[in-house]
């Protein structure tokens, strides 16, 4: 390993805050100058300390790097038709280079995949009502007087963003008492999947109290008699018994938000239901009522697109019908190439997955660490990591357009790039160099005082309005939820401070809270309808007593979880089983 004269980079993992990253004497450190504010978190502060896939392997054998190309090359070329090929890429790796191995497959012929298995369900939301997902730069959260954290764990997965959230009054809505709970002006503690119940509530006490803006809708939403008849179909007393809720809590919302300017930050929480994509356009719809957007240190952030305002240069339309991300049958194809995911985890239904990856005769594994994935598959390629490749980045949470030269030179593992040029010339397909590429990402930036910023996007999004075919903000019509419920406890998959996602160190326990009686460190089966297994309890009274917490990466968690899509945006629903725990 030697360094190379580049000093800074940015952290490739996938988080709302794409911090700016310096190497100082060898170690990483957090840039000052930047949205980062001089701070890492404990992925990127002991990166070098977790192990890696060092050397490619065929079933089970260490090969180098040659043969390993060989045999992925054979392999592209055995399969009966290229669409007996899938791609399947997930986001280890948030890097904009990641794509260019699209550009392969999609030109070969091979299956690639639709929908997500994070923000789908909601984005697909954010589009029906506002057209485009424009994403609320932390300088307007700033702006704000109030902000409703709603269904996000600011402490944990967006800690970059709490400078900005100082002295505002806030209030938490969230089935666990969180950090931010704890500090919070007024905390909702919501039973799991009652936010479409509590926007539709809060939308129509708004209109009583003659909280709407009306100018505002006249000009940008003429449909909200439309949306305050369907929030007069919910029936407050039955409803807000089945969502915990109290209606002083209603009261108390409206009175603190009434004439503020307000931000509302909804993440992925509140929408890993099949229904998710309604309960962002309720929020929303709440939101336009009182004319939260296009205004300053207004509006609600969800995870914004983080490609808006940015072309993909690679030439990635394929031929073959996509399959979902979160229910791709694996089974169905001759070979899989999975790249920066670790689906066997990660996925719904482990049990389909791993059932339906047995089937599959050539199974590529490429990415950094070794996981229930790698252990399944054929071939393994090691990846090189973002110290040792060039790329560049955006990002879901600021509006920064982040640079990410190679910093390290290595001998380990091989780059999307290379790998793609290398499958591409086998294959005579045309790709351009690294550096086009590369050059063409960075003119989609602009400076801004020390930082790049992705250009041509609104300061203030949705200043100009609405780009859906109406031409204006549409609320939500009609939802599809049912009041009655199975037995059994909710389950929670939050993210941990510990992993993101699956990479570096996994959660092993089932959280839950004092009042059923077991004892930390004691094993118990949770069961859902999908799978079970078996975990040790650990004791947390911030969870309500009809919930269990299983932190997402996990190992075994998606045994409980299943392969319904959400009704939009052909997304996983990770929230939908409810679980009962018996002692082992
Ligand atoms: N440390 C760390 N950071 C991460 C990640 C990680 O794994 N670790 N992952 C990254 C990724 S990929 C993503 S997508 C983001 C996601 O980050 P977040 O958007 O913060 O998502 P979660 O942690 O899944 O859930 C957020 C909150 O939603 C609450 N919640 C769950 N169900 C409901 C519900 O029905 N209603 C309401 N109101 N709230 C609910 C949970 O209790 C939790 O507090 O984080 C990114 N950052
Ligand atoms: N139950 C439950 N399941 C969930 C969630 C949940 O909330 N609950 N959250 C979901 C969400 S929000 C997301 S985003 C997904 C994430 O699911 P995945 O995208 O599968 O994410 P990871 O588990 O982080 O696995 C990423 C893999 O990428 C590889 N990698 C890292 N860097 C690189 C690189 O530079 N190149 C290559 N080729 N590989 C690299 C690493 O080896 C790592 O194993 O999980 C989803 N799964
Ligand atoms: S994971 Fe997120 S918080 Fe941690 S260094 Fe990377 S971008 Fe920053
Ligand atoms: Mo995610």
């Amino acid at each position: 390993m030697s360094l190379v004269k580049e000093t800074k980079t940015a952290c490739s993992l996938d988080c709302y805050d794409a911090c700016s990253v310096e190497m100082v004497d060898g170690k990483l450190k957090g840039s000052s100058d930047s949205y980062t504010q001089g701070f890492l978190c404990p992925h990127l502060n002991h990166y070098e300390n977790f192990d890696r896939i060092e050397v490619p392997r065929y079933k089970g054998e260490t090969i180098s790097m040659q043969k390993a190309m060989q045999l992925l090359e054979e392999g592209c070329a055995k399969v009966s038709d290229a669409s007996q090929l899938l791609h399947y890429r997930g986001h280890g790796n948030f890097g904009l280079m990641q794509g260019v191995t699209d550009h392969f497959f999609a030109n070969f012929g091979a299956t690639l995949t639709e929908g997500s298995l994070c923000d789908g369900a909601g984005e697909a939301g954010v589009i029906e009502g506002r057209g485009h997902n424009k994403l609320l730069p932390p300088e307007e959260i700033a702006k704000s007087e109030v902000v409703i954290v709603w269904g996000r764990n600011i402490h944990t997965t967006n800690a970059h963003l709490l400078p900005f959230l100082k002295e505002k009054t806030i209030i938490v809505i969230d089935p666990i008492k969180t950090k931010m709970a704890e500090q919070a002006d007024l905390f909702v503690q919501i039973k799991p999947k009652g936010d479409l119940y509590l926007a539709l509530l809060l939308s129509r006490f708004a209109i009583i109290n003659g909280m709407e803006d009306e100018a505002f809708l006249e000009e940008h939403a003429t449909e909200y008699d439309d949306f305050y008849e369907l929030t007069q179909t919910v029936r407050i007393k039955a409803i807000l018994e089945h969502i915990d809720v109290g209606l002083g809590d209603i009261g108390k919302i409206l009175e603190l938000i009434k004439e503020k300017r307000t931000v509302i930050l909804t993440g992925v929480g509140i929408q890993k239901y099949r229904h998710g994509s309604d309960v962002i356009r309720a929020i929303d719809g709440f939101a336009a009522l009182l004319g939260l957007f296009g205004k300053e240190g207004c509006g609600v952030n969800f995870l914004g697109n983080s490609k808006e305002s940015i072309e993909i240069p690679f030439s990635i339309k394929a031929k073959t019908k996509p399959v979902s991300v979160a229910n791709a049958d694996f089974g169905r194809f001759e070979m899989a190439f999975i790249q920066g995911s670790n689906p066997v985890n990660q996925m719904p239904d482990t049990n389909r997955v791993m059932a339906s990856l047995e089937k599959n005769p050539f199974v590529v594994y490429f990415g950094l660490y070794e996981n229930e994935t790698s252990e399944m598959a054929d071939l393994v390629i090691p990846a090189k990591t973002f110290l040792e490749k060039n790329d560049i980045r955006s990002s879901y949470g600021h509006p920064g357009l982040l640079e990410m030269p190679q910093l390290i030179e290595s001998e380990t593992g091989i780059s999307e790039y290379v790998l793609t040029e290398r499958l591409c010339n086998a294959f005579d397909i045309d790709i351009d160099s690294e550096l086009s590429y590369l050059e063409h990402f960075q003119g989609f930036g602009e400076a801004r005082g020390a930082e790049t910023v992705v250009s041509g996007r609104e300061a203030v999004p949705y200043t100009k309005g609405f780009e859906t075919d109406e031409e204006e903000f549409c609320f939500l019509e009609e939802y599809e939820l049912s009041t009655s419920e199975e037995e059994g406890l909710f389950l929670l998959t939050t993210k941990s401070a510990k992993s993101l996602n699956s990479q570096f160190k996994r959660e092993r326990a089932l959280f839950l809270n004092s009042s059923h009686g077991f004892t930390a460190g004691e094993s118990v089966k949770v069961i859902s309808e999908n799978g079970s297994l078996e975990l040790e309890v650990a004791i947390n009274d911030a969870l309500r007593d009809d919930c269990v917490l299983i932190y997402s990466g996990t190992p075994g968690v998606n045994l409980l979880t299943d392969s319904r899509l959400s009704y939009e945006g052909k997304s996983a629903a990770y929230q939908e089983n409810k679980v009962r725990i018996e002692k082992c």
